[in-house]
């Protein structure tokens, strides 16, 4: 039987503002699958989205959903997280939303280690607004607001939220689905802070003005600057250059959940427990 995602969408919100080819919707019906794969009731999920052309996701699925301001998303899943913290929480933004105006919350977010997911849409530039560099467009490339070409180091977004310590850090690209949908639910199952940066095309924004003319030649590009771990652990340093590994990149079952410990706080204060002191964090320090 054919796949329902129906179920999932706002249908008259369709057909959506994401331009033909773009990957945000490869990754959105990644997305729902994975939630329909475990099995979660509806009703139990929120999606958290900012602005750009990511953020157009939450407007699009059938959850309880919050299209917040932007670089928020995690500001706001976090306030839901800890109010519902039965909910599945899941934030979505672009690499602008999360790394540029809300890099301070996405670091912050990684530390605290809350139960949720980010899922970062890394399409390397501010696609709705045209162009403009942002912290993953690649040294050289031309951008509305770098005309002569990119000078700006360029942020390794999966190794930013490793060094920040986020509990799960996951990337993969918009151009298998499948193994997508399977990482996806990795990230979502994970007990705490996952990270998931998914690579994707903005042909019209970042390609065509970068000698990629068609949405193919952006898939190549990925294709070609994206290689498994398994593969990328066993390079040299110079064949690594200029390469992102895939898949799992850190995943840590001991990290302590802010939501648990935030009950701990709760229980100080109704009196149910003593104070919280540095042997309780023993392990981590
Ligand atoms: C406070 C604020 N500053 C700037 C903007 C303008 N703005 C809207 S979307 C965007 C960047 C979008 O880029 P990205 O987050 O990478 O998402 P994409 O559109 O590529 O999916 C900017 C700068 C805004 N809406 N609000």
């Amino acid at each position: 039987m054919a796949f329902n995602y129906d179920k999932y969408l706002r249908l008259e919100k369709m057909p959506t503002l994401w331009c033909w080819g773009c990957g945000d919707g490869v990754i959105l019906k990644a997305f729902i699958r994975a939630i329909d794969k475990m099995g979660v009731n509806q009703d139990d999920v929120c999606v958290v989205s900012g602005i750009g052309c990511s953020g157009r996701f939450s407007s699009y699925v059938d959850f309880n959903t919050i299209h917040t301001t932007h670089g928020r998303t995690v500001a706001y899943g976090t306030g839901v997280k800890l109010a519902f913290p039965d909910k599945l929480v899941v934030c979505v933004g672009g690499d602008g939303d999360t790394l540029a105006i809300g890099g301070n919350h996405t670091i912050h977010s990684c530390r605290r280690n809350i139960d949720m997911t980010l899922i970062v849409i890394n399409n390397f530039i501010y696609g709705l607004t045209n162009s403009q560099t942002s912290p993953t467009t690649p040294q050289g490339m031309w951008t509305v607001s770098q005309k002569a070409g990119n000078i700006d180091p360029t942020f390794n977004a999966s190794n930013l939220a490793i060094a920040a310590g986020a509990s799960f850090v996951g990337r993969e690209s918009m151009l298998d689905p499948k193994k997508l949908e399977k990482i996806m639910i990795k990230a979502l199952e994970h007990k705490g802070f996952s990270f998931l940066e998914v690579l994707s095309n903005c042909h019209i924004n970042l390609g065509r003005k970068n000698q990629m003319q068609s949405a193919m030649e952006n898939l190549e590009w990925i294709d070609n600057i994206t290689v498994a771990k398994k593969k990328y652990d066993a390079m040299s340093e110079e064949e690594r250059l200029n390469l992102l590994p895939t898949g799992i990149l850190k995943q840590d079952m001991e990290a302590r959940e802010y939501c648990e410990m935030y009950q701990e706080i709760k229980d100080v204060h109704q009196g149910k427990r003593s104070k919280i002191t540095q042997d309780d964090f023993a392990k981590k320090i």
